[in-house]
């Protein structure tokens, strides 16, 4: 549908009018629609002195806008001119009964091969804020990976005070050798993978590494003004810390849901979480510059990058200043790498909005209860190998319910739409550990998982309660979990074993925190609930990528409604085949 403008010199004959008129009504709330092609390209960048030949869309890095507002409906042509296959996944869009569009590989969609295409197409329905898109195959999405801005509707405002600019900030992790040769010789050798080589801000390093000064972001901000910054975390395999020296930032949304505001000198943001803050200059001018600066929060035992990319907040001097070079550049301070209190903390601070135009719809009632535990384990050496993984006689694998999730050759959504689910996938996913153990003490001799494609199915419209408890089996570690196609509400989290007895009587089932990604506790449990509301097949998965290449990941399908828009649609014609 395109938008239509009633010229000035419109007749006036009244019924003729109301009908146009009537036609604008409907349009404005069914939105427009926003056409956008990303071709996938080789397109050389320079980083840190090295250059290397990255994926990206339409040769920029990051990645294009996407730019919506509530209501619109999207049409992404994606086109593959790489040697590798690609799916772009739009992290956070609920997709409600377009599964098709969702774009996890073999989850719902074959991979776009060489020199093909594929149309996703959807609406934007019920959602306003920042979200992300990113490849969804392998480590595609270290490169390929971009921002989505909904607007409000038209005649819509924030519930905030309206900015003097919006400003988009995109974390994401930079490696000087091609991403996919990591992971591959990972899985073959077993061990970690090897660690990036920096983190960037909207693709720059910045000037704490070598050979990267000219490769600092600066925002020139304005006294006296407000900012909406859209901080999006697009990093591969790394929770990030983030603050500007000087300032205290206000935080206004997160995943696309506006939350009761509060106010912050430093925030976490993890892999595919995005917040909205406010930054308020100073009234005058300062004679200083301000770093921003964003380092890993990590709780892992491995090697990880502990490095720290930096951005300058620079005053646009008045005039009557002559020069701003020299400066004193002012530097913020971050918590300590394995601030697990702190995270905890700022985690509760997220409170959903739950007023009459912005509800929180808990569910109060559970219909369907499960207790997964999620972490890492090993993977028996294949005969006569050697493998590099814990104890130097295994492979690293990670699961849920100590089931490691094998992608299937074909999509799982196509073979669930046609009936053919035989040799693709099992219905059996464990709703609860097989063995329970002391999840975060000592751990259990048998480290083994044991690997398949299962999932879990649910009833259309029935409520679910999932509590995901980190393990300690080769270490408790913090995992941030992400939900296809489903918002969900953050009831509770813990440290420790979740106590099915005591910890429910303290879960929020007001005002919680609704969104897509959320942090389990490294060596805690996170409870969450929603409604399964949405036909389809859904990946659920941790976002730090080498935890998903391990195996964190599992699919829930969500069966059809009774009426006709309870229902997943029909697969498009250009639907990529395997
Ligand atoms: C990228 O760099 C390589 C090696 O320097 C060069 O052969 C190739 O033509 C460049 N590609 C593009 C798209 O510029
Ligand atoms: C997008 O989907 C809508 C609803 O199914 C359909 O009417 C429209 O033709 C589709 N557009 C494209 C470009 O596929
Ligand atoms: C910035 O913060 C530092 C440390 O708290 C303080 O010493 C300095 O005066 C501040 N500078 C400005 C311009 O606010
Ligand atoms: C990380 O780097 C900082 C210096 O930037 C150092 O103080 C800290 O000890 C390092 N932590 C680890 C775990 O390597
Ligand atoms: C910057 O400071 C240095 C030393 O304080 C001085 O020599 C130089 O002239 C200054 N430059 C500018 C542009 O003010
Ligand atoms: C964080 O690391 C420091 C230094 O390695 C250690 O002393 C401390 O116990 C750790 N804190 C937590 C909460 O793990
Ligand atoms: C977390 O909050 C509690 C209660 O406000 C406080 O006592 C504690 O010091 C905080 N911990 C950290 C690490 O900030
Ligand atoms: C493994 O190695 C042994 C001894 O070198 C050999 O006899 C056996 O055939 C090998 N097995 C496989 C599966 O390659
Ligand atoms: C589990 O292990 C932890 C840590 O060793 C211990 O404190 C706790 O008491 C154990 N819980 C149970 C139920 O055994
Ligand atoms: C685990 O291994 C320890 C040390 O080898 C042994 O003492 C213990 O009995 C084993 N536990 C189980 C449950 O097999
Ligand atoms: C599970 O899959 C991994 C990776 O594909 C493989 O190395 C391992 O041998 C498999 N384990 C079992 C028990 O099949
Ligand atoms: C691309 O995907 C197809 C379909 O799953 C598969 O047969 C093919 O091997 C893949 N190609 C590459 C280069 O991975
Ligand atoms: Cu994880």
């Amino acid at each position: 549908m395109a938008t239509s403008h009633l010229p000035s010199s419109f007749p006036s004959m009244a019924m003729i009018f109301s009908f146009f008129l009537l036609l604008l009504l409907l349009e404005n709330a069914a939105g427009e629609t926003r056409h956008y092609t990303f071709n996938i390209h080789y397109h050389n960048v320079t980083r840190l002195c090295h250059t290397r030949a990255i994926l990206s869309v339409n040769r920029q890095f990051p990645g294009p806008r996407l730019v919506a507002r509530e209501g619109d409906r999207v049409i992404v042509k994606v086109v593959n001119h790489i040697a590798n296959n690609v799916s772009i996944h739009w992290h956070g869009i609920r997709q409600l009964t377009t599964a098709w569009s969702d774009g996890p590989s073999y989850i719902t969609q074959c991979p776009i091969q060489t020199n093909q295409s594929y149309t996703y197409n959807f609406t934007i329905t019920g959602q306003r804020g920042t979200l992300l898109w990113h490849a969804h195959l392998s480590w595609l999405r270290a490169t390929i990976y971009g921002p989505i801005i909904i607007l409000p509707k038209r005649n819509e405002s924030y519930p905030f005070e309206k900015p003097h600019k919006e400003v988009t900030i995109l974390f994401g992790e930079w490696f000087n050798v091609d991403p996919e040769s990591i992971i591959s010789q990972a899985l073959q050798t077993g061990a970690g993978p090897n660690v990036s080589d920096a983190y960037t801000i909207n693709g720059l390093p910045g000037l704490l590494y070598n050979c990267s000064s000219k490769d600092t972001y600066k925002l020139k901000v304005k006294p006296g003004k407000t900012y909406l910054l859209r901080l999006i975390n697009a990093a591969l395999n790394n929770e990030l810390f983030f603050s500007i020296a000087n300032h205290t930032l206000t935080v206004v949304e997160g995943d696309a849901i506006y939350i009761k505001p509060f106010e912050t000198d430093r925030l976490l943001i993890t892999p595919g979480q995005t917040t909205n803050v406010l930054l308020k200059t100073k009234p005058e001018f300062p004679n200083a510059s301000f770093l921003m600066a964003a380092r890993p929060y990590f709780t892992g035992q491995g090697a990880f990058d502990n490095s720290t990319t930096v951005g300058i907040l620079e005053y646009e001097h008045p005039s009557h200043h002559k020069s701003s070079k020299n400066l004193t550049l002012f530097q913020p301070t971050l918590p300590p790498i394995n601030a697990t209190g702190f995270v905890a903390n700022f985690t509760g601070k997220f409170r959903s909005l739950a007023n009459a135009k912005f509800p929180a719809n808990v569910p109060k009632t559970v219909d369907n209860k499960f207790f997964f535990t999620v972490g890492l384990g090993t993977s028996p050496c294949p005969k006569n190998t050697t493998c590099q993984g814990p104890n130097n006689s295994s492979k690293f694998a990670a699961s849920v319910n100590n089931v490691s999730f094998s992608l299937p050759s074909v999509a799982m959504l196509q073979a669930y739409y046609f009936g053919q689910s035989n040799g693709v996938y099992t219905t059996d996913f464990p709703t609860q550990p097989l063995i329970p153990f002391n999840y975060t003490g000592t751990a259990p001799n048998n480290t083994n998982v044991i690997n398949g494609t299962r999932a879990v199915v649910l009833p259309f419209n029935t409520s679910v309660e999932l509590v995901l408890q980190d393990t300690s089996i080769l270490g408790v570690e913090s995992h941030p979990l992400h939900f296809h196609g489903y918002n969900f509400f953050v009831v509770g989290q813990g440290f420790g074993n979740f106590d099915p007895n005591k910890d429910p009587s303290n879960f929020n089932l007001v005002d919680p925190m609704e969104r897509n990604t959320a942090g389990v506790p490294s060596g805690g449990w996170l409870a969450i609930r929603f409604f399964a509301d949405n036909p389809g097949v859904w990946f659920m998965h941790c976002h730090l990528d080498v935890h998903t290449s391990w195996g964190l990941k599992m699919a829930w399908i969500v069966l059809d409604g009774p009426q006709p828009n309870q229902k997943l649609q029909p697969p498009p014609s250009d639907l990529p085949q395997c």
